[in-house]
């Protein structure tokens, strides 16, 4: 009977049977493959050095994407970076809030508020000592204007470091006072922290000019000029947002470009 039955079946009939047999052959085989490679994957190593450990051959991965998500995002974050030579050698000025007291010079410091009662008095020599970094980038003014402008100092990261300071970079922004009280501002720890930002204190190569934030200014070429602030007193750390200058006049706090 069954071969007449196969016998009977017409041209397209077989063409259905073939396919079923295809498709499903081929499924169980996945099946079996993708049992195999999993039991292969279990009993593979794990990477034991961290907590939660996972097989070998899924941190491989973990890492590859870590890489190219690590890179984008820091690529983004990154300010474009300029050549000596397209730095303007007269560089313009601008704000004076907090400078127009005279600057007590020799006594002047850089007071690194750790917590109440435990402020950190550093020299600008203190400072000089650390890894020097240079940031030519294109500076903007919410005013309208943007230059290119060469400016060197300590990175703002390495001086957590040098400083053993990394404990306080917990909380969300850092403070910036003028020694007057005049200016202040606030900024997220992630735009400090970021590589580009330096407590600087030269501009072109030479000590910084009076009125451009000698002894000490913050360069944070992430952000709008107004967060740049000249003659650093303070600086403070905190979980809530610090005090902004401009922010009270109706600026946007966070300022990014
Ligand atoms: N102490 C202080 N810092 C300041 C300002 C200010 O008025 N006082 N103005 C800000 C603004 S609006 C800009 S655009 C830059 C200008 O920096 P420059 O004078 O070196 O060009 O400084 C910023 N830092
Ligand atoms: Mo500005």
């Amino acid at each position: 009977m069954g071969n007449t039955k196969k016998q009977n079946l017409s041209p397209i009939d077989r063409k259905i049977r073939w396919r079923n047999w295809l498709s499903l052959t081929g499924f169980t085989l996945f099946i079996f493959a993708a049992i195999f490679f999993w039991l292969k994957l279990k009993n593979q190593p794990l990477d034991n050095d961290i907590a939660g450990g996972v097989q070998i051959p899924l941190r491989k991965v973990l890492n590859a994407n870590e890489k190219v998500f690590s890179k984008t995002f820091s690529k983004q974050n990154l300010a474009k970076a300029y050549p000596k030579s397209a730095a303007a050698k007269v560089v313009r000025l601008n704000g004076a809030l907090g400078l127009m007291t005279d600057l007590d010079d020799k006594n002047w410091r850089l007071n690194v508020v750790r917590a109440k009662g435990d402020t950190l008095k550093l020299t600008l020599a203190d400072l000089q000592k650390l890894p020097k970094t240079q940031v030519i980038f294109n500076f903007k003014c919410i005013e309208g204007w943007s230059q290119i402008s060469d400016w060197a100092g300590v990175r703002f990261s390495d001086f957590i470091k040098a400083y053993h300071l990394d404990k306080l970079t917990d909380k969300k922004y850092i403070g910036l006072v003028t020694p007057d009280g005049e200016y202040y501002v606030g900024i997220d720890m992630d735009s400090a922290m970021q590589p580009q930002t330096i407590l600087c204190y030269e501009m072109n190569g030479k000590p910084l000019p009076l009125n451009q934030g000698y002894p000490l200014r913050l360069i944070i070429p992430v952000k709008y000029g107004i967060k740049s602030l000249k003659r650093i007193g303070v600086l403070s750390f905190s979980e809530e947002r610090p005090p902004d200058y401009w922010f009270e006049r109706g600026y946007d706090y966070y300022a990014g470009l």
